[in-house]
């Protein structure tokens, strides 16, 4: 049996964070992650990074990688009726604009830095259990091959995603839960070609939503909308180059360059919120307490804000003894999970086709569409949102 401070359960984007930023203040912790490295890193996911997260990356020494290999995007692109403008992002927010780095390389910088810093990182841990969350003296148990492994806390940080054991883990009539389910996923694909624009297209097209994005200027992802339904089988990659350049318009195809895509998946689209964020000595974070769709780019940028919350309450909490800013840690996460998710799901309004949405709906997407091209307002709002509203 062992013991540490702040057990965090999860080594994704806000479980990792946490412990460095942890880590930084002195406060003990440890990462119980129920896969491997390899595994973790391996996932496709987010690839914009808000200036936020590039600040808690710089503030934590992380982000040396990202500053010489990440994309710094002044502006993205809003394609539709075969019109596509621009939305300056860096002059209308006075700020950077965004940053293009993979979760995928962001996951790399955490786990090489945690090995060279010696956090303690718990891979392969199998049946993680919460237990006494609502007591002073909360405590996880795990198992490694086979043999059960026990460690006492004074928190447990729930960093571990959609399908994890710590939301799983409050009674149901703790907490209350807000679902928006979509009818349609995101086909995606990650090719070794590049991209055929130097900033991100979203289209809103008659056969549906496509998203042109890249990971550097020789690696491009692309998104396209399709059914639930839908069958990567029934995807060879001709058939999504043909969709895509249907969709992102003709210029942006002319400059397309197909080839083999070497990650091809399909991701459902769904806005959830849990309140509040904490159950007793449980605080959630990440993708465990909230799901956006990724219209927005919000999900990796919003664990980033949560697990910086919670970090600077922790350290409030064992600095000087006061759980004032732990107890208004949920109230002050989800003001910025609520601002974030009105904005990918209105984003997502803006910019997807959905079943039965003819006529007078769709002349409202695009007379919208023709509303932010036109006003500099509207872009405005658009492009403060985009790249990451304030912590409050
Ligand atoms: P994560 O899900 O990343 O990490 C949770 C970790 O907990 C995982 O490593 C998991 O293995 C571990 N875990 C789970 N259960 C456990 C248990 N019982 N015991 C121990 N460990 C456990 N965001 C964008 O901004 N742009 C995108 O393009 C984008 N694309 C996405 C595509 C997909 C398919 C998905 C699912 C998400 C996407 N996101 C995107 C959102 C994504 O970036 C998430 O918001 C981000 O990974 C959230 O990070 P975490 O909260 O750390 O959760
Ligand atoms: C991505 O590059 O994977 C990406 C970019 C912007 C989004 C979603 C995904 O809104």
């Amino acid at each position: 049996m062992s013991r540490t401070k702040v057990a965090i359960v999860g080594a994704g984007p806000a479980g990792m964070l946490l412990a460095h930023l942890l880590a930084r203040v002195h406060v003990d912790c440890v990462v119980l992650e129920r896969r491997d490295r390899a595994y973790v890193e391996k996932r496709v996911r987010a690839g914009v990074l808000e200036p936020l997260t590039a600040e808690i990356l710089g503030s934590l020494d992380l982000d040396e990688r990202l500053r010489h290999e990440g994309l710094i995007h002044t502006g993205i692109n809003l394609a539709y009726d075969r019109e596509t403008f621009r939305v300056d992002l860096s002059e209308l927010s006075g700020g950077p604009g965004i940053f293009v780095y993979g979760q995928q390389e962001v996951m790399k910088d955490l786990f090489d830095a945690a090995e060279a810093r010696g956090l303690h990182l718990i891979w392969n841990a199998e049946d993680v259990a919460l237990h006494d969350i609502a007591s002073e003296h909360p405590w996880v148990t795990w198992r490694i091959d086979g043999a059960e492994q026990r460690l006492e806390c004074d928190f447990i940080a729930g960093c571990d995603g959609s399908h994890g054991v710590s939301f799983a883990s409050i009674p149901a009539e703790a907490v209350r839960t807000y679902e928006r389910v979509y009818p349609f996923g995101w086909l995606g694909v990650l090719a070794e070609v590049p991209p055929c624009s130097h900033e991100l297209i979203y289209s809103n097209h008659e056969r549906g939503f496509a998203l042109a994005s890249m990971r550097s200027a020789t690696r491009s992802r692309y998104y396209i909308q399709c059914p639930l339904d839908a069958r990567l089988e029934d995807w060879p990659d001709e058939r999504f180059w043909d969709e895509a350049c249907l969709r992102l318009g003709e210029q942006a195809a002319a400059r397309l360059t197909r080839g083999p895509a070497f990650e091809k998946s399909i991701a459902p689209l769904r806005s959830f919120v849990t309140e509040p964020m904490r159950y007793g000595r449980l605080f959630l974070a990440g993708d465990a307490a909230h799901i956006v769709p990724p219209t927005g780019a919000k999900g990796l940028n919003l664990a980033a804000a949560d697990v910086l919350v919670l970090s600077r309450a922790l350290a409030a909490f064992y600095g000087g003894g006061s759980s004032a800013a732990l107890d208004g840690y949920s109230d002050r996460a989800l003001a910025r999970v609520w601002m974030a998710e009105r904005f990918s799901w209105w984003l997502t309004g803006l910019t997807h086709r959905f079943p039965g949405t003819e006529g007078f709906d769709r002349k409202m997407q695009l007379a919208e569409l023709a509303y932010i091209r036109e006003s500099r307002a509207a872009r405005t709002a658009l492009a403060e949102n985009y790249v990451g509203l304030p912590l409050a």
